[in-house]
């Protein structure tokens, strides 16, 4: 990673696993000075070590974790030129008849109340740096409802309007406004949906080539290293054996 003071500085939240991780590793090779942020330090440190960015342990829940790491940001580097809110995920994939009010709580607190409080936090040095861009991981979820789906769609699909709201209000300010919304990406996500049960989680990608989280990267690396003039709104991505949501093509073992 850069230790040029002038390099532009990128924050990425959920920088301890799969997506967030690839994009730190991403933004340190485009020349960024990348900030990390996630709540568990060890692994957080692990993948900074490897990227030469700055570990901050970070809760995008909590409003006080929200404020002392972007103070901490301040002190370490005194600038933020793009935040990636990548922070979120889903539990569960109960039917609404049995909705787990808990799994909707978790998913809304993090993936809609967490971007909200990173991108309100972050957005006066966005302005400030005179080129921001704040780039958000949304999900195929977020354009499609799908069977099982309703927390998260109801998450994913609330941050995709916290998004393109926010593309509207920064219209005339030097910041630009970006959603990327993948598919099926092989990573810790249905690890974590489905509390920790593997063969559950296995089974989301059987005989299917997933999207990889460096897939995922490459395209924030791409949008982030546009020209100032060029705004990406929306990237939808699939793997190639996913047409739909749930509309996959599956080989035989
Ligand atoms: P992972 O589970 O591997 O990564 C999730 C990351 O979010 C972890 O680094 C985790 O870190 C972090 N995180 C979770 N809660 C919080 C919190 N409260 N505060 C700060 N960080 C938090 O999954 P992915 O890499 O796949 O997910 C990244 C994003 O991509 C998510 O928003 C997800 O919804 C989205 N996405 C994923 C897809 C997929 O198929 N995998 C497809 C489309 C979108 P820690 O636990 O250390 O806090
Ligand atoms: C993750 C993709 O299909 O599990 O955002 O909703 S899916």
């Amino acid at each position: 990673m850069p230790t040029d003071p002038s390099a532009p500085v990128a924050v990425v939240t959920g920088a301890s696993s799969g997506i967030g991780a690839a994009t730190a590793r991403a933004l340190a090779g485009a020349g960024y000075r990348v900030v990390l942020g996630a709540r568990r330090a060890d692994r957080l440190e692990a993948v900074a070590a490897d990227c030469g960015g700055t570990p901050l342990t970070l809760d995008v829940t909590d409003q006080g974790s929200v404020d002392a790491f972007v103070a901490d940001v301040v002190r370490h580097h005194g600038r933020c030129d793009l935040l990636v809110n990548n922070a979120g995920g889903a539990k569960g994939a109960d039917a609404v008849a049995d909705a787990d009010l808990d799994d909707w709580r978790w998913m809304y607190e993090t993936n809609v109340l967490g971007t909200v409080r990173m991108t309100k936090a972050l957005l006066p040095m966005l302005v400030e740096s005179g080129d921001g861009q704040v780039i958000t991981i949304g999900s195929t979820a977020a354009r499609e409802a799908y069977q099982g789906g309703a927390g998260y769609n109801a998450a994913k699909f609330g941050v995709a309007a916290l998004s393109r709201v926010l593309r509207l209000e920064l219209l005339g300010q030097p910041v630009r406004v970006s959603e990327v919304d993948p598919g099926l990406v092989e990573t810790e996500f249905s690890l974590v949906r489905f509390d920790g049960d593997r063969e559950r989680a296995d089974a989301v990608y059987a005989g299917l080539t997933p999207l990889t989280a460096d897939d995922v990267a490459e395209t924030v690396r791409w949008i982030a290293t546009r020209p100032a003039h060029v705004n990406i709104d929306q990237v939808l991505m699939m793997p190639r054996d996913q047409a739909a949501a749930k509309l996959v093509h599956r080989r035989e073992a």
